[in-house]
């Protein structure tokens, strides 16, 4: 009988490890992940075209994680071409961070956080994100955060080859979380 009872706990304490390791896929405070795995030819699913000045489109030739990550190829100076993330539920006064893997080549590209009020129709801020202007011959980590202004409701993400700008990049593993304060 007390074998059986060891046997018992052991069981229990091995699912409960492993429940606390690996029960879930994200770690805490994220609130949207998007490594392009799914969607149709051009773009993820709820993703909708910001600018569309260039070639854009999932492509299996290079990735970050798993197979797939999003091409835009820029080469006109007159235009820009990017694509905006589906809105994402915060809370005002509270801080988010994004993040994405950037492969860039030409003269860089951008990743843009932006919040909006509850119609979605009124951003409330457009923050400078970030430009890679030199590609590192690799895939580089473009991260940064901000405080949802009041009245903010939802955040959206778009990653972005401007204007004035040509190149090519290659985006995956786009991540947004809710900082710990
Ligand atoms: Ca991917």
């Amino acid at each position: 009988m007390k074998r059986l009872w060891f046997v018992l706990v052991v069981v229990f304490l091995c699912g409960f490890l492993s429940a606390t390791a690996f029960g879930s896929e994200s770690a805490p405070g994220v609130l949207f992940k998007e490594s392009f795995e799914v969607g149709d030819e051009d773009l993820p699913p709820d993703w909708t075209v910001f600018a569309a000045g260039g070639d854009m489109r999932r492509v299996a030739d290079v990735a970050h994680d798993g197979k797939y990550a999003f091409l835009i190829n820029d080469n006109d100076r007159a235009m820009s071409a990017g694509i905006r993330s589906p809105y994402i539920s915060i809370s005002a006064g509270k801080e988010y961070q994004v993040s994405a893997w950037v492969m860039a080549e030409g003269e860089g590209s951008q990743l843009y956080l932006e919040f909006w009020d509850e119609t979605k129709t009124q951003r409330l801020s457009a923050p400078w994100v970030g430009i890679y202007a030199v590609p590192q011959g690799g895939w580089q980590l473009a991260v940064n955060k901000d405080v949802a202004p009041e009245n903010a409701k939802y955040l959206s993400v778009i990653i972005y080859i401007g204007k004035s700008a040509v190149g090519t990049s290659y985006f995956d593993d786009i991540e947004v979380v809710a900082v710990a304060q």
